[in-house]
């Protein structure tokens, strides 16, 4: 009834609008809610899912899998009465919905998205946060519009240094609201976008529906869900979510001692990283046949040069092959042949080396809040006899 109500309203105020810019409204409407219950649940309420590393075997990981971090409760929209505000150091503030969105210009890239604390359940001792261990990444083809777009659209002044993003969640209790701050190079890049659809499908709710920012290489938080507000401003933003979280320390912090936020500088690039997700851990394969070994290692705006595996504990070290499947920020698939010569339990390991040169450590650097975990990945692999 109600849908029916909105499309009405649609032809009456939509004048001349031809019949086939009525399904992307349609489509809008229907928010997605997917199955997610493959995932490790987290948190049920704010939800936080992972996705056990052995389901991510493909390059795109479809949406069922993909993992959710959200700070408070998802926020239920109406896409009807839902708006977008541009304002701040703009000349022509802008006020847009879901259809205005929908009619301009959309691009659709691949992007690795990856939570700054996945990983955070390895660090010893151990941190306080969201326990995550391998699973909070995973890769999506996103469309929507070039936030360059909205802000030449919008006029940006040359006194604007950063852009804010508000999304419609609001902090539970007492808790802030979670507004995260993009310096204004990166919001001009042409690859930041602000994303609509998923894998071809309207955003799910809990992936921000009807919009949420997508920024390219940098770790997830900037990539503010449920988007309703956008503030270009002169200064930074001076909220929790900015000044003390998705913060590092600007050096190697000593476990148990607290590090002034003026000691830390905001994370931005993900690291080199890979993670083996085939096969699964603890898995029992026969001797005599080879054993694919495959996963995925991404590097944020970096490209991955290439990756090596060991099985024989680190001692050597062979290349792997990388899967053809690329995008400038997406995550790639590696894949190598084992062929164990005798039965026994394995630990398989992988590293990636990025176009920069850098590589995965064999300890990371320990931090206050367990972000940007990168260790050299590893499996345990039972070769039966
Ligand atoms: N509005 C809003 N946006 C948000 C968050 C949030 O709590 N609220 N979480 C951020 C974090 S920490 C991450 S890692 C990504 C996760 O995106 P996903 O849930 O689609 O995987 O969303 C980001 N965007
Ligand atoms: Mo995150």
């Amino acid at each position: 009834m109600l849908r029916r109500a909105f499309l009405e309203t649609l032809l009456r105020t939509g004048s001349g609008v031809a019949a086939t810019s009525l399904f992307p409204a349609a489509a809008a409407l229907a928010q997605q809610i997917v199955s997610k219950d493959r995932l490790i649940i987290r948190s049920p309420r704010p939800e936080d899912l992972e996705t056990p590393a052995h389901l991510l075997t493909s390059w795109i990981t479809p949406n069922e899998l993909f993992y959710v971090r959200s700070h408070f409760y998802t926020p239920s929209i109406d896409p009807s009465m839902w708006r977008l505000r541009v304002e701040g150091e703009v000349d022509k503030p802008l006020d847009l919905s879901v259809e205005d969105l929908r009619s301009l210009a959309s691009i659709t890239q691949v992007v690795t998205l990856e939570c700054a604390g996945n990983g955070r359940a390895f660090f010893d001792p151990p941190v306080a946060g969201v326990q995550w261990e391998k699973g909070a990444v995973g890769t999506a083809a996103w469309t929507g519009v070039r936030l360059v777009d909205l802000l030449s659209r919008a006029g940006v002044r040359p006194s604007a240094r950063y852009v804010w993003f508000d999304g419609a969640d609001l902090g539970i209790g007492r808790a802030p609201d979670f507004i995260r701050s993009l310096p204004i190079d990166k919001a001009l890049n042409r690859d930041t976008l602000l994303a609509y659809d998923m894998n071809g499908e309207t955003l799910p709710v809990s992936h921000g529906f009807p919009l949420r920012a997508v920024v390219p290489g940098w770790e997830g938080a900037y990539s503010v869900k449920w988007l309703t507000h956008i503030q270009v401003s002169a200064q930074d933003h001076d909220g929790p979510f900015v000044q003390a979280a998705y913060r590092y320390p600007r050096r190697p912090a000593t476990p148990g001692s607290a590090i002034p936020p003026s000691e830390t500088v905001p994370l931005r690039n993900l690291p080199v990283k890979s993670l083996i997700t085939t096969p699964a851990t603890n898995a029992v394969v026969s001797r005599g046949a080879p054993v694919r070994i495959s996963g995925f290692a991404w590097a944020g705006e970096a490209a991955i040069r290439r990756v090596d595996v060991s099985t024989d504990n680190g001692r050597t070290w062979a290349a792997a092959q990388l899967g053809r499947d690329q995008s400038r920020y997406a995550w790639r698939q590696f894949e190598y042949l084992w062929r164990p010569t005798e039965g026994g339990s394995y630990v398989v390991l992988s590293r990636a080396t990025d176009s920069r040169g850098l590589t995965q450590p064999i300890v990371p650097e320990w931090n206050p809040a367990g972000y940007v975990w990168n260790a050299i990945d590893q499996v345990r692999v039972n070769v039966g006899t």
